[in-house]
């Protein structure tokens, strides 16, 4: 008998193939313009036998770009070049949903508008590097949003879903997780505000809550998810108590009711051990859509899972850069192409669509 993680899956109206989904992954080669590249359509149409691609972070607006050479899912350009990978997939049978990424301090002066000051929620540098293309160098300091601000804000999120199904994408992901303009909102670490966006965890989580409401209200609860990363540091961005923290935002999302909750558990990447200890099944019981695991797992560990009622669906990572057909391995316990960490950010074909499939 195949395995339930192999096995056909409902995500809101959607049937998925399987419960495997590719989880979003930078990978900085967009064309002029931060569109989305033709390559980027090869890419991923040759890993759309994962149940689900969430597609990269994309930029919600030029301010929340923090990376060189990131996709944007702001002007009618990136909405027409996405359209070009949406198809693609879809004509190879995949589901595709676009992560909505606005990166509040992980910034650059020399990305921004005019050589702005990123935006974040308190005017405190994050301990954390940026991609410019000759390698990862420091971020820039930030400024504080305004509160009169932050509408515009949940605004860039509500469009970026809006032109993500304009794009053909399935629904988005927001990028809530790992340090970012909403995580930074959220964790005690960035977030110094006296106003209604800081202070209680009550107000830290506003940002999400609005957000997630906002993209809800605009596209349908059943084609928005959202990625948390309650453990750190990640990108210099960690809580004190992220356990009570935690508990409020999936408390929250269970109202606003979007479709997936993408948990990274542990360090984004590096460990599944976390330091303040976080309850993950804790916070699982707090919502009853459907969560998506996250985080250094492999094909036994994303089973067991499923097996123990840990998680409704598993995500990966890296071992989908390096094997388009990682579903097909996994199912048949063959063994899986390494990462060439070289060819990770920025280039062209080698290191993106050049690692083989199984014949
Ligand atoms: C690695 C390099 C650049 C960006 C994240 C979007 O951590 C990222 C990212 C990861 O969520």
């Amino acid at each position: 008998m195949t395995h339930p993680l192999f096995q056909k899956f409902r995500l809101g109206q959607l049937e998925l193939a399987n419960r495997v989904a590719m989880a979003p992954l930078t990978r900085n080669r967009a064309a002029a313009g931060n569109r989305a590249a033709s390559l980027t359509a090869e890419y991923y149409a040759q890993r759309a036998s994962a149940g689900l691609i969430v597609a990269e972070g994309s930029q919600v607006s030029p301010m929340g770009q923090g990376y060189l050479a990131t996709p944007g899912i702001h002007s009618p350009e990136q909405v027409a070049a996405w359209k070009v990978v949406t198809d693609s997939v879809h004509e190879a049978g995949g589901h595709i949903f676009l992560q909505l990424w606005h990166v509040g301090r992980v910034s650059h002066v020399s990305l921004l508008p005019g050589g702005a000051a990123p935006l974040a929620p308190s005017a405190v540098t994050a301990n954390t590097k940026t991609y410019l293309g000759q390698g990862f160098e420091p971020v820039s300091a930030p400024r504080a949003l305004e509160v009169s601000e932050i509408p515009g804000i949940i605004d860039d999120f509500r469009r970026g879903a809006a032109n993500a199904l304009a794009a053909g994408f399935d629904g988005v992901e927001i990028h809530a997780a790992n340090g970012y303009l909403i995580d930074q909102f959220m964790k005690d670490g960035a977030n110094m505000r006296t106003d209604s966006y800081g202070g209680s965890i009550d107000n830290r989580t506003r940002l999400l809550a609005e957000v997630a409401a906002a993209a809800c209200a605009e596209i349908g609860r059943d084609r928005v998810g959202v990625r948390l990363s309650p453990a750190g540091p990640i990108n210099g961005c960690a809580d004190s108590a992220p356990q009570a923290l935690f508990e409020l935002a999936m408390d929250k999302l269970e109202a606003i009711g979007p479709v997936y909750v993408h948990m990274i558990e542990g360090i984004t990447g590096q460990t599944r051990d976390t330091n303040p200890v976080v309850d993950f099944a804790a916070l699982r019981k707090r919502y009853s859509g459907v969560y998506m695991a996250n985080n250094c797992l492999d094909g036994a560990a994303a089973q067991a899972a499923l097996d123990d009622g840990r998680a409704d669906m598993v995500s990966f990572g890296r071992a989908f850069i390096a094997n388009p057909d990682l579903v097909r391995r996994l199912r048949d316990g063959e063994p899986l192409n390494q990462l060439d960490r070289a060819t990770l950010y920025g280039g062209g074909a080698q290191g993106y669509t050049d690692y083989p499939a199984l014949p």
